[in-house]
């Protein structure tokens, strides 16, 4: 398939019908809002739709991609991308006085998912339309996305993210999808011996999809997002009998369904809405996926050799037992068959080791809300019981590990890896504990079934998209389309050595940093100097990411800056993006930390330009894409171990900023591919982790073999960064210092403090700054998810069976 080809005609039409639709009488009416949605509407309507299921050929199986998030980020400026469309509308827009970079900016981030984990299956769905891999991505539609922060007096406030998805033009409402999902209710014995599932309620699943448009080859297929409602939301019989007030229950208590987006990322919480939210969205996923089986004319048995479902972590786990249902209950298949044709269609990729991430959910919840499938969990446990108790007679205490039922609990995880025919974990070092700390029994039963696969991101958004100057001078470096083979941007490497290439490469990351100057001083009043090293720290805020240990080297900076003593530092600009949980208070404490620390640190006059701090609030796509060009440093601290993989590592290496890291998720994997030399690795490695933590890690030791920890965290302890106030970072200190940090903040600090050295020793020689920042662009070309998704086919999707 080819590019597809802009009619610009048609374009101008659908245009007209859009202002008109707006009641106004000329395209110049139209505020700049409106004009975002009017193009955005007007190229949608042009997109092919995908083709027919029953054109597939049998190697290639259709991908379902089912994930409770997808952080898809603003669509109109990617979509115009991937068309190929982007300088004839902007052409069009000039004609009209309008810049479309600013109507661009028009759009609300569709913030449809937490961070790390949502934005991979964003950038999978791209990949899969690019590599022409057939794929159908099922979420939610949550009429409320991720939080909106911001700060009121260094503390994070949340409000309510209205992304208007009512208005959304790039959404197609196909309303002959929809699906009716039952919860609830009770199982009844008939008198053929068959149980029958009678729910006590019915929810309707709405299909609304977006586009996911294929780079340059005309192909568009669809994210499919669910919205719930009722198939009967308004009861005429109520409101005839005067209750008003109650006629639209139905409808209401439906919508609740799809209200909002849980904003917790590694960690469970056990709610029993959230729980309904993953029932629904699997029911319509699999009532979606054999329906387009069936359609095609195909046998139930075929199912595996045409659909793979692919669970993004355990959020959608229910899934299985779904699938199981409808072919036992509905199509009256044996269990041998029906577990057959299940366990080869399911595929599981686990995101975290975090404990507290690990989905249980209490047996007594999931039997109330879905009791057949809890009967058919039981059924999954006792049959996996005749398999280890033939591989280890009589081991009870293994039993309590593998089981998928224990302690009252349903383990998900677990039962992704009994029933599904492929485990992955998402960097090397990730899977490889994956099978020796988590899974190591599972392995030795299916070695087979593990496997890595190295998560990756799409070079459309995250360099072609985001850094349009620094993409102009590839183009015409390389005369080549690396935007589709990233391997290509290992010819830059001669260039690093070239001097006129440098001085182009500095100017083009100097301009970017400006660009995100001008944004902070809009946002937060701070005035930065783009001279300085601009050092970046974006993820979502957690202990285990260890912002506060970046947070204690910034004061140990400010202490030296202000000592005279230390070694001369280069001008260097503390950047922050970051969202807390809204009931993670550790996490909030430490944005309000580093929110406090930087306030006393930009108003003092001593510090002159030396030392900056800018937590930058409300991070989100859209901020990414601003600050992932400008970065000189890329912040990935994480505890050894810890981060399964990171994906903001590898957008900022790509975009030539030089990693400070931990031997930790993928940087292991970005060290081997830029060489070491080109990358500021530091701190405790896993297996000195454990050694640590076995020889029983005492932080106050730690303090006090160390002067300037010790002056670091008195500082906090003084009130010197909260006005007198004492107790402002309490649990912070304590985190660090009152027994147990799980995290080892403490024995990482003197690694850290002389890698942080190392970047201002190095950021004095320009040139080789640059050259070494010029080869990290060249060398992280495998770390395409275009790569991710060749391996997803390769070792799960199509490999032999
Ligand atoms: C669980 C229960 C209830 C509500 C929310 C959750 C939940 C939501 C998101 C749990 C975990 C969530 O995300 C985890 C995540 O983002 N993991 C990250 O996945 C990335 C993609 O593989 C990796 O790069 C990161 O290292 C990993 O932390």
């Amino acid at each position: 398939m080819s590019q597809p080809t802009f009619k610009k005609d048609v374009f101008l039409a659908a245009l007209s019908r859009q202002w008109h639709h707006f009641g106004l009488h000329a395209a110049e009416e139209m505020t700049p809002h409106q004009w975002w949605q009017a193009v955005s509407a007007a190229v949608a309507e042009q997109l092919t739709p995908p083709p027919r299921p029953e054109a597939a050929e049998k190697g290639q199986r259709h991908v379902n991609y089912i994930s409770m998030e997808f952080l898809i980020g603003r669509l109109t400026g990617n979509n115009l991308i991937n068309l190929g469309w982007y300088d004839d509308i902007a052409a069009i827009l000039k004609g009209f006085n309008l810049s479309l970079t600013d109507i661009l900016e028009q759009e609300v981030d569709p913030a449809l998912g937490n961070g790390g984990l949502g934005r991979l299956a964003a950038c999978f769905l791209d990949s899969m339309a690019t590599l022409s891999q057939p794929a159908t991505g099922y979420g939610l539609n949550y009429q409320y996305g991720l939080f909106r922060q911001r700060f009121v007096d260094g503390k994070q406030h949340e409000s309510p993210d209205i992304w208007q998805r009512e208005n959304y033009p790039w959404f197609t409402h196909n309303a002959s999808l929809a699906v009716d999902v039952g919860m609830g209710g009770k199982l009844e014995k008939q008198a053929d011996g068959r149980t029958v599932w009678r729910p006590d309620f019915i929810l309707r699943g709405e299909a609304w999809d977006l586009p996911v448009v294929g780079y340059r080859n005309g192909i568009s297929q669809p994210l499919r997002l669910w919205e719930a409602t009722h198939p009967a939301p308004f009861d005429l019989g109520k409101f005839n009998d005067g209750d008003f007030l109650h006629a639209e229950q139905h409808g209401i208590d439906a919508a609740k369904l799809t209200k909002v987006l849980y904003p917790n990322d590694n960690h469970q919480a056990g709610k029993r809405l959230r729980l309904m939210q993953q029932y629904f969205q699997c029911a319509c996923a699999v009532a979606d996926i054999l329906r387009r089986h069936h359609r095609a004319g195909r046998a139930l048995a075929e199912l595996p050799d045409y659909e793979v479902i692919q669970l993004n972590d355990t959020h959608p786990t229910i899934a299985i037992p779904e699938m199981l249902r409808i072919l036992l209950d509905e199509h009256q298949l044996e269990w041998e068959a029906a577990w057959q044709i299940t366990s080869r269609t399911f595929a599981y990729t686990n995101h975290t080791l975090m404990p507290e991430a690990l989905e249980c959910w209490d047996e007594k919840l999931v039997r109330s809300l879905l009791p057949r499938h809890f009967a058919i969990i039981k059924q999954i446990n006792a049959h996996f019981k005749k398999i280890v108790d033939k591989q280890w007679p009589g081991d009870e205490a293994l039993w309590g590990k593998l089981a998928v039922l224990h302690n009252k609990q349903v383990r998900m995880a677990n039962l992704c890896v009994v029933a599904g025919f492929a485990v992955n974990g998402v960097a090397a070092l990730h899977s490889d504990l994956v099978v020796k700390d988590l899974f190591p029994e599972y392995h030795q039963l299916w070695p087979q079934k593990f496997h890595n696969v190295t998560n990756g991101i799409t070079p459309r958004r995250w360099l072609k998209q985001c850094n349009p100057a620094l993409s102009a001078l590839i183009d015409e470096t390389l005369n080549t389309e690396w935007v589709t083979d990233l391997d290509a941007l290992k010819g830059l490497e001669p260039y690093a050595e070239d001097a006129g290439f440098r001085e182009t490469f500095r100017q083009i990351k100097h301009r970017n940093k400006e660009k995100l100057a001008a944004y902070v001083k809009d946002v937060t009043g701070i005035v930065i100097n783009p001279e300085a090293i601009f050092d970046i720290q974006i993820k979502r805020l957690h202990e285990y990411k260890r912002q506060h240990l970046t947070l204690l080297h910034i004061i140990a900076r400010y202490q030296e800056i202000l000592s005279k003593k230390g070694p001369d530092r280069v001008p260097r600009v503390f950047l922050f993006g970051a969202k807390a949980a809204p009931g993670y208070y550790l996490a909030k404490n430490i944005i309000y930390a580093i929110n406090q620390v930087a306030a006393t640190i930009n108003n003092d006059p001593r510090v002159k330009d030396l030392l900056k701090v800018v937590f930058i609030p409300d991070y989100k796509v859209s901020v990414a894409e601003l600050m992932i060009p400008a970065a000189d440093v890329s912040e990935q601290v994480s505890t050894a171990g810890k981060e399964a993989s990171g994906t903001g590592n590898m957008k900022l290496a790509l975009n030539g900023a030089l990693t400070v890291g931990t031997l930790d998720g993928a940087n292991v994997e970005i060290a081997e591919q830029v060489g070491e030399e080109n990358i500021f690795i530091f701190g405790n490695t896993v297996e000195q982790v454990k050694a640590l933590k076995a020889g029983g890690y005492d932080p106050v030791k730690w303090r006090k073999k160390d002067k300037r920890l010790n002056a670091v965290l008195k500082a906090l302890e003084s009130g010197e960064f909260s006005n007198g106030d004492k107790q402002a970072f309490e649990m912070l200190l304590n985190s660090l210092l009152g027994g147990g940090d799980p995290y080892l903040v403490l024995a990482d600090f003197a690694a850290y403090e002389e890698a942080q050295q190392n970047v201002d020793a190095l950021y004095r020689d320009p040139e080789e700054w640059t050259r070494r920042a010029i080869l990290n662009t060249a060398r992280v070309g495998i770390f395409s998810s275009d790569r991710s998704i060749r391996d997803y086919q390769q070792r799960i999707w199509q490999a032999k069976r």
